[in-house]
């Protein structure tokens, strides 16, 4: 199926567009009345995620009442974890939770790669049918966690503000540290490049916990493995979102990927300068922003959009639009970048 509206696909490719693409990280669940409607017909979250058709409906949500320039398949980067033998729950107002976690060698080997097709295929199944509603009416993302991400949650076993535990393994235990991110790691090359099968037309690596470790502890657990990711991917434009990773955008220049997400933290033009001019940059209004009135909405997204430039940008927000943003302020941010993108291109 042919995509009626590919600005996505082709900033990430770094092409010329009309105007800049917008979406946000998180916009589906959330914050819309409509997906609390669907969420509150079941027993839970895991339930929706494994459900594909009303999976597919929330996720399509966003490009109805948002519009936003893409669809972010609705799920989880838990189910790799689950998948690979660690099962997640998610706590009402607290988050996840993992009744089993990783301390030892024994623990490590009673986990295995994940055999995505059993394990993962109603993730696929959305995929399949989101696709078929969109009906190319904007490309679909697919996801996953960045490894050293995952590897919090399975050392950790719910949220944390330090991960201590997970980093105090990375002291502890440096080999099974090493062979617990590269099952992970195999696990999401074979999970992405399924999603992609299954019909993503573009992905992204969320490495939300990057900004806890040191620069060097982070080359050594995290960008190594994203760059076998990144190697292992060409089919599709990726993106690599590492929140909090300012040390490492030098770096980020050579991985082998098409999109670099940045935080609101990240300086735009000096990013740019760090990143190159070879890859398309993602993001960053600050999400706070949006708690603002529609003229400080307009206004920062126009100064961000100045900051940018009208190539090889994808607008987005810095991280997750928060719970209890009003859906009209969304719809600002987006009108904003289309309106104003254009613009920036016919004078
Ligand atoms: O019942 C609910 O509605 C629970 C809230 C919820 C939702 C809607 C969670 C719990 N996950 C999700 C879906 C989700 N998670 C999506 C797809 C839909 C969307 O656009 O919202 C995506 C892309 C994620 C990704 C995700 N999950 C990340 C990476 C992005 C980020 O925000 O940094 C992380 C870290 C998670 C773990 C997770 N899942 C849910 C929560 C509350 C958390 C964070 C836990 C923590 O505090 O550490």
């Amino acid at each position: 199926m042919e995509l009626k509206n590919d600005l996505l696909v082709r900033a990430a490719r770094g092409e010329r567009t009309e105007r800049t693409p917008v979406w946000l990280m998180r916009q589906a669940g959330r914050i819309l009345p409509e997906y609390r409607a669907v969420r509150n017909s079941l027993s839970g979250f895991v339930e929706l995620v494994q459900n594909p058709e009303l999976a597919a409906e929330v996720t399509i949500q966003p490009v109805d009442i948002l519009g936003v320039d893409a669809a972010i398949i609705f799920s989880d980067i838990l189910v790799i974890p689950e998948a690979m033998g660690l099962p997640y729950e998610m706590v009402e107002k607290k988050g996840p939770w993992f009744p089993k976690t990783i301390s030892s060698h024994d623990d490590l080997a009673k986990l295995k790669v994940a055999d995505v097709p059993s394990d993962l295929g109603y993730v696929l199944e959305a995929i399949k049918v989101t696709k078929k509603e969109l009906a190319g009416r904007v490309p679909l993302i697919g996801f996953a966690g960045a490894p050293w991400t995952i590897f919090c949650y399975m050392i950790e076993g719910q949220g944390s503000k330090t991960f201590s535990k997970a980093r105090k393994m990375l002291y502890n235990e440096p080999v099974l540290s090493d062979q617990l991110l590269q099952m992970i790691t195999d696990s999401t090359i074979a999970y992405l490049k399924a999603q992609i099968e299954a019909g993503a037309n573009v992905v992204q690596l969320f490495d939300s916990w990057a900004g806890i470790l040191s620069s060097a502890q982070y080359q050594q657990f995290s960008m190594k493995y994203i760059a076998q990711i990144c190697d292992a991917i060409d089919e599709v434009p990726l993106t690599v979102f590492a929140k909090g990773a300012y040390f490492a955008r030098p770096e980020m220049r050579h991985l082998n990927c098409r999109t670099i997400g940045l935080d609101w933290n990240m300086g735009i033009s000096e990013s740019r300068r760090l990143i190159g001019e070879g890859k398309t940059l993602q993001g960053n209004l600050d999400p706070c922003a949006l708690y603002g009135s529609t003229a400080e909405i307009e206004n920062a997204t126009k100064k961000m959009l100045d900051a940018f430039g009208p190539e090889k940008h994808i607008a987005n927000l810095g991280h997750g639009v928060y719970p209890d943003i009003d859906p009209e302020k969304v719809k600002i941010f987006v009108q904003t970048v289309k309106e104003y993108s254009s613009q920036m291109r016919s004078v």
